[in-house]
């Protein structure tokens, strides 16, 4: 078997990088560790940025988000006693689009099949072979059988815990990394979302996030325990701890209902350096993780797929390696300043704990210059819709 660029890990990168290169008639095949059902099965982010909306659209995958997606002006970040609008359409002129990675991730798989392209689901044992050569090839197993796929480059889209990143020698990967000590749980259900845009809301037991998926089904996480049992997390515990936290207009609109899903996600900030090693190119995950506070997860897989894709095609028209080097640059400029403001979001809104008095007067400062300054509010705009690329 062989392929122009084998992609480990049928995620949102992974699928959109095929199909941005499909579109430009290179040759790819997914490789992808689990079943298409289980990767559908995962809930995630549900904020696009504008510039992600604009890459569905160039990989034609976008005639489902036009219809479904619900385009936001704006949301609210507030405390116990106060809401402040933060009015995306008016400070950039830009907005967001509420649209599950679920979605988009099974809009991907939709354009994939049909464009008869392969994607081997379950494969197991992926392995990466070569790629400091120009040879590069990838193996796997499946059904009891070694197969083999020679390529010309591999693009590393399999996640946090991938085999991508890890296959790197340690001594030519450099990893910046913070954890922080507390998760996210969060709970979606079929019911009425409590605000028409989505509300961040710091309370003095924990963050809380008003979101949603449509306008008939609600996302709600709360700030938990990094380790948190989320078998301790009846409905009702997590509807009561929701209501406490919001302020008094938000908790009186919570429709509560029986859940869907519940899951905790542990908070973190991780970068690695570079990003091409050879024939071997990271991206969206496998490359860098972010707490979710700034939803720029997905948006961030979704520009360095962009920026690799325009390597891609530089190369194969090209044939010289000097056409991957910029891959790295662009996209970890772009990557430090999502870092940031993710940070800085989590750090503005969360409890930490042992923080002390003046920690938390600093948040409150923070808020109140969000409040008297249209300049603030227009950096936390411009970072929220997404920087330029
Ligand atoms: P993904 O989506 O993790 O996809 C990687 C794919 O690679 C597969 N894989 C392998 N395949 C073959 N061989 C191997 N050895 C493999 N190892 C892994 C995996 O099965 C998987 O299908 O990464 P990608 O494509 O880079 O996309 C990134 C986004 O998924 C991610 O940034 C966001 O979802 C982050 N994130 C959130 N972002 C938000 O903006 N808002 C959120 O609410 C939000 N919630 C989350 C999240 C990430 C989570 N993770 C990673 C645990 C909640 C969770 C639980
Ligand atoms: C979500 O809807 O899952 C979501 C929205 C905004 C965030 C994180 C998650 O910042």
């Amino acid at each position: 078997m062989r392929t122009q660029v084998a992609i480990i890990g049928a995620g949102p990168a992974g699928l959109l990088l095929g199909q941005l290169l499909h579109r430009q008639g290179i040759d790819t095949v997914i490789l992808e560790r689990r079943s298409a059902d289980y990767v559908l099965s995962r809930i995630r982010a549900g904020v696009l940025e504008s510039g992600t909306v604009r890459l569905l659209a160039e990989a034609g995958v976008d005639a489902r988000l036009r219809a479904e997606g619900l385009v936001h002006e704006g949301f609210a970040i507030g405390s116990a006693n106060r809401r402040l609008r933060i009015d995306l359409k008016a400070l950039t002129g830009q907005t967001v689009t509420v649209y599950g990675q679920t979605e988009v991730t099974r809009d991907l798989m939709e354009a994939r099949a049909k464009a008869g392209l392969v994607t081997v689901y379950e494969a197991e044992d992926v392995a990466l072979h070569d790629f400091d050569g120009s040879s590069p090839r990838v193996s796997w197993v499946q059904d009891g059988v070694r197969h083999d796929l020679a390529c010309d480059v591999i693009a590393g889209c399999d996640g946090y815990h991938g085999v991508s990143r890890a296959s790197v020698p340690a001594g030519a990967i450099q990893t910046y990394e913070r954890a922080y000590p507390f998760g996210w749980l969060g709970v979606l259900a079929d019911v009425l979302p409590c605000s028409e845009e989505l509300i961040y809301a710091s309370h003095e037991r924990g963050f809380a996030l008003c979101s949603m998926r449509s306008h008939t089904r609600s996302r709600y996480y709360v700030q938990c325990a990094a380790d948190e049992d989320v078998l301790a997390w009846s409905d009702q515990r997590f509807w009561d701890e929701l209501r406490r936290r919001l302020d008094p207009e938000a908790a009186a609109a919570v429709v509560t209902g029986p859940s869907i899903e519940k899951s905790v996600a542990p908070l973190r900030s991780f970068v690695a350096e570079p990003l091409r090693f050879g024939r071997l190119l990271l991206a969206g995950d496998a490359a860098h993780i972010v707490p979710p506070t700034g939803a720029k997860g997905l948006n961030l897989a979704a520009s360095d797929v962009h920026y690799m894709s325009e390597a891609l095609v530089a190369f194969f028209a090209s044939g010289r390696d000097r056409d991957l080097d910029d891959y790295s640059t662009r996209a970890l400029a772009r990557i430090w300043k999502s870092e940031r403001f993710s940070w800085w979001m989590t750090t503005l809104l969360h409890v930490f704990p042992g923080t002390n008095p003046f920690d938390r007067r600093m948040q409150g400062a923070d808020f109140d210059y969000l409040e008297s300054s249209a300049a603030a509010r227009t950096s936390l705009a411009e970072n929220y819709i997404g920087l330029p690329y």
